[in-house]
């Protein structure tokens, strides 16, 4: 048996917490009050909101220069749900998880299912992997995958897929990332039209095999590995693909991987007015893909994401469901400490959202008060709602104090006794 933090752990911090969050709870109840909004239906909201972790981002991630491994990481797919678990076990709000085709191979898929249903946990969207070479594996991926040139290479990397919807299917996901790193990296070295065309004729395949209540989500990305042209490069792209893939494409926004100063807020708002809002991989940047803690760089960017995502539901915008996941790399920090953080940013930006006076702003924009329809915004954006969190958790069973309470219990300690690391210093961009 395995090191679990143990429920008493939880109850005595929770216990000692107390006082305080009834307190603040309270004060910020009637501040609401005030202004119209039932703290309790926000409350509820929160509780309801779910993000998907990404098996990957449970282990220390690199950059190209090096990984520094930390101790105790996951050694495999069962240690990832183990740490998966221990998430959703202080913070309430990451009941499933998103894997990562090779990376998370097994031989007993309806194993894997049941180890992390028996932890509370479901599978989301499975993702392929055509950006890496298997060890032994013939035909290469370094020119492209997807759009190589070579047909056979294209069919590998398209076979790979519908392996990724087959095991899916035995997990119990309905959704299919294709994130592909096919591109170029000098001007000339490849026809832009016909490797946009032979993405679309692979894809078409894949999308062919994908059971009728599977969707498929279409990642973008600006630039990386490649850094002259990339296959599907942004939105439009994306965009474009969807529509012509069909109804069960849609595009995926990771919020990394746009050019710089581009308003990711109004691309979701195009992508949901279309229906082809597929979900998001959540992270923060400064520079590119830099892939770090969800809301620790620009939460105003976060809040403004959520904003659009909490009108389309008001107004029921048609096929709206957006996937949420977080896709992270944690070099200097114990990555469930990360995702527990992370998470509770997405529920802070939701809740933001949603106490946003949605019929002040319109008025205020209807009448061109510029400066009101912010400051409505603002207003919100501004409330400290972190009593509202702190509450969901403690109702749903999870911790007041996630950060507090895991290190407490000396989790990284007994895993770092269980799971001998494994050695080696990789590089590893994920
Ligand atoms: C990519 C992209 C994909 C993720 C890989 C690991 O940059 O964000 O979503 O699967 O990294
Ligand atoms: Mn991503
Ligand atoms: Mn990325």
């Amino acid at each position: 048996m395995t090191f679990r933090i143990s429920d008493d752990l939880v109850a005595e911090s929770n216990r000692a917490a107390r006082p305080a969050l009834d307190e603040d709870y309270a004060a910020l109840a009637r501040q609401l009050a005030r202004r119209g909004v039932d703290i309790e239906a926000i409350a509820r909201a929160v509780m309801a909101f779910g993000v998907a972790i990404p098996t990957w981002g449970v282990g220390t991630g690199g950059t190209r220069f090096a990984r520094f491994p930390g101790p105790g990481e996951p050694r495999g797919v069962e240690d990832k749900i183990e740490d998966c678990a221990t998430i959703q076990q202080l913070v309430r709000a990451t009941p499933r998880i998103s894997p990562h085709f090779p990376w998370d191979f097994t031989s007993d898929w309806a194993g894997l299912r049941e180890a992390a249903a028996a932890r509370g946990l479901a599978f989301d969207a499975v993702n392929s992997n055509t950006f890496q070479d298997q060890p032994g594996q013939t035909l290469s991926y370094k020119f492209g995958s997807l759009s190589h040139v070579e047909r056979a290479v294209r069919e590998a990397a398209i076979a790979h897929n519908k392996a990724c919807i087959a095991i899916g299917q035995k997990l119990g996901s309905k959704a299919l990332t294709v994130w592909i790193a096919d591109g170029s990296n000098f001007a000339g070295q490849s026809n832009l039209t016909r490797a946009f065309d032979r993405y679309l004729e692979s894809m078409r395949e894949i999308c062919a095999a994908l059971p009728l209540d599977w969707r498929v989500f279409i990642e973008h990305k600006l630039y990386e590995p490649a850094f002259y042209s990339t296959v599907v490069a942004d939105w439009g792209t994306s965009f474009a693909a969807a529509l012509e893939l069909g109804p069960q494409a849609q595009c995926l926004v990771d919020l990394g991987h746009h050019a710089p100063g581009v308003n990711i807020e109004q691309i979701v708002a195009r992508l949901t007015r279309f229906g082809k809002l597929a979900g998001f991989h959540f992270n923060d940047s400064k520079y590119g893909d830099d892939d770090l803690d969800a809301g620790s760089i620009a939460p105003f960017r976060l809040f403004l994401v959520f904003n659009e995502l909490a009108d389309a539901a008001l107004r029921k915008a048609a096929g709206f469901a957006p996937a949420c996941m977080i896709d992270q790399s944690h070099n200097v920090t114990d990555p469930i400490e990360s995702l527990m953080q992370s998470a509770i940013e997405l529920q802070r930006a939701h809740a933001q959202a949603l106490i946003v006076d949605r019929a002040a702003l319109a008025s205020a924009q209807e009448a061109n008060d510029a400066l009101g329809a912010h400051l409505e915004l603002k207003r919100a954006f501004l409330t400290d709602v972190s009593p509202i969190l702190a509450m969901a958790r403690l109702r749903s069973g999870g911790a007041v104090a996630p950060i507090a309470t895991y290190r407490a219990s000396g989790y990284r300690d007994q895993k770092a006794r269980e799971r001998p690391a494994a050695g080696g210093t990789l590089a590893g961009i994920v």
